[in-house]
């Protein structure tokens, strides 16, 4: 068996849904292609009699989520969601994550924020050995003085494009313009993304790192694996050993 891109996505957002939401729970509903399919997938949950409240991370998702009956919440109507199932762009060896070409990168590290499970569904041609190496790093920015914005994001070593929508500036659904990115790699995470967040104009970067509780990765043979299983297989017997 070999599955197409599609049926990858369908097949990791039903495993994260039978996998972690129960009834009863708040769930964060993520954003993009792959999320889709766990939407549909928890609207069948509450046709089938599951009391769910759910926290949509856009506009678009939200609307799928109400045209499908779920009951969708503000994210400030609920002290914590117990498990989001989202997406992403690109994933590393340790789950440190790249999002936010769907464009919702701002209410999804929010939302993320306010969760207990942080999900991560995708499928096998998400996977790099470096944040960057594939997909750019989406920065949301303030419409105000973007081109500045813009000057100060390139001298992290990037070229930052503009991204555009029927050649109109994309509009995130909180009305900031977003600029994509483009590293040959990015080599230290975590110390780029405090270089970016000091930007004046920057309202959010992509980089969604130390976030995730777990990455499901479907593969093309039809078989689904637990990152954080793998990871945790991966661990010299000794590494919990204090002398
Ligand atoms: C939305 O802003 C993104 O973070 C998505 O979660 C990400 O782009 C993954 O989307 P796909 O599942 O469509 O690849």
């Amino acid at each position: 068996m070999t599955l197409d891109a599609t049926a990858m996505k369908k097949l990791v957002a039903e495993e994260a849904v039978n996998k972690y939401v129960k009834d009863g729970m708040c769930v964060g509903l993520g954003t993009g292609s792959t999320a889709k399919f766990m939407i549909e997938k928890i609207g069948e949950l509450v046709k089938n009699g599951y009391d769910l409240s759910c926290a949509a991370t856009s506009v678009q998702s939200e609307d799928l989520a109400r045209s499908l009956g779920i009951k969708v919440v503000d994210i400030d109507e609920v002290d914590h969601l117990d498990v989001t199932i989202d997406g992403a762009d690109e994933v590393d060896p340790t789950m440190q994550l790249i999002k936010g070409l769907g464009g919702a990168l701002l209410r999804e590290k929010i939302v993320a924020a306010a969760t207990v499970k942080e999900i991560i569904i995708a499928d096998e041609s998400k996977l790099v050995e470096k944040l960057g190496s594939k997909a750019p790093l989406p920065v949301e920015v303030l419409k105000f003085g973007h081109e500045h914005t813009k000057f100060a994001l390139e001298r992290q070593g990037c070229e930052a494009v503009l991204r555009m929508k029927d050649d109109e500036p994309f509009i995130t659904d909180s009305g900031n313009y977003i600029y994509d990115c483009r590293f040959k790699e990015i080599a230290v995470p975590f110390a780029l993304e405090m270089k970016i967040d000091v930007i004046p104009g920057v309202v959010e970067n992509g980089l969604f790192l130390n976030t995730a509780h777990d990455v499901l990765i479907a593969k093309t043979d039809g078989s689904v694996y637990s990152m954080a299983d793998a990871l945790i297989k991966e661990r010299p017997a000794d590494i919990n050993v204090i002398n």
